[in-house]
């Protein structure tokens, strides 16, 4: 059976961390928004140059150019069988899209809670290992805002499939969470 699955936490929480572990153990692609940004920044697109300074400021990316990246690689054969998406949708205009769009049956939803103050010493940890442009202190804190503003509605937005996790502990520590989780779901 197609496992779609969706990954919704704050900043820091350990999305992408945990994304990358999940979808190697159920063989489905890990789409990241975040990912496909930065690469697009990196690699100078129209979309890239549109995406640089909004992501820098710790602001959503506006959901039109958002929304048709994630269309255009869900309908990429490798999607067809599952995937596990991660940053998107990141409020419920873009959930409402996923609705309307061909592979929209989103099975379960894992939400990785931490604390806040957990979040930004692990964001800031990555700024000294990584150089993001958006996990300055000033940043991470509009980042966690908009995350309370935009994204925590979708908890309600999903209410029946979501599976609350507790992200705090070390990496192998969530993931074991996460599967046991998914297992029972
Ligand atoms: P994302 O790339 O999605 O970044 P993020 O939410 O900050 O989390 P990320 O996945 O990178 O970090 P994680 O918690 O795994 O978005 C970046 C920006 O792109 C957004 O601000 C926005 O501008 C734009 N964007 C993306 N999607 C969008 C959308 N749909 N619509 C509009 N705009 C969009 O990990 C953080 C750190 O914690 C890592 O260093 C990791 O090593 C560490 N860590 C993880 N788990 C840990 C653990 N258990 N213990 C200790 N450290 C841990």
């Amino acid at each position: 059976m197609a496992r779609r699955i969706l990954l919704l936490g704050p900043p820091g929480a350990g999305k992408g961390t945990q994304a990358t572990l999940i979808a190697n153990a159920l063989h489905v692609p890990h789409i990241s928004t975040g990912d496909m940004l930065r690469a697009a920044v990196a690699a100078g697109t129209d979309l890239g140059k549109q995406a640089e300074s909004v992501m820098a400021s710790g602001e959503l990316v506006s959901d039109e150019l958002v929304v048709a990246i994630v269309d255009e690689r869900l309908s990429e054969d490798d999607a067809h069988c599952g995937y596990l998406l991660d940053g998107f949708p990141r409020n419920v205009a873009q959930a409402e899209a996923l609705n309307d769009s061909v592979v929209n049956a989103i099975g379960t939803v894992v939400l990785i809670s931490v604390d806040t103050e957990e979040a930004v010493a692990r964001l800031m940890h990555r700024a000294d290992e990584e150089g993001r442009a958006d996990d300055n202190e000033e940043t991470i804190r509009r980042r966690l805002e908009v995350y309370s503003a935009e994204t925590a509605p979708l908890v309600d937005f999903y209410a029946s499939a979501v599976l609350d996790v507790d992200g705090m502990g070390s990496v192998d520590a969530v993931f074991s969470r996460i599967m046991i989780a998914l297992a029972k779901s």
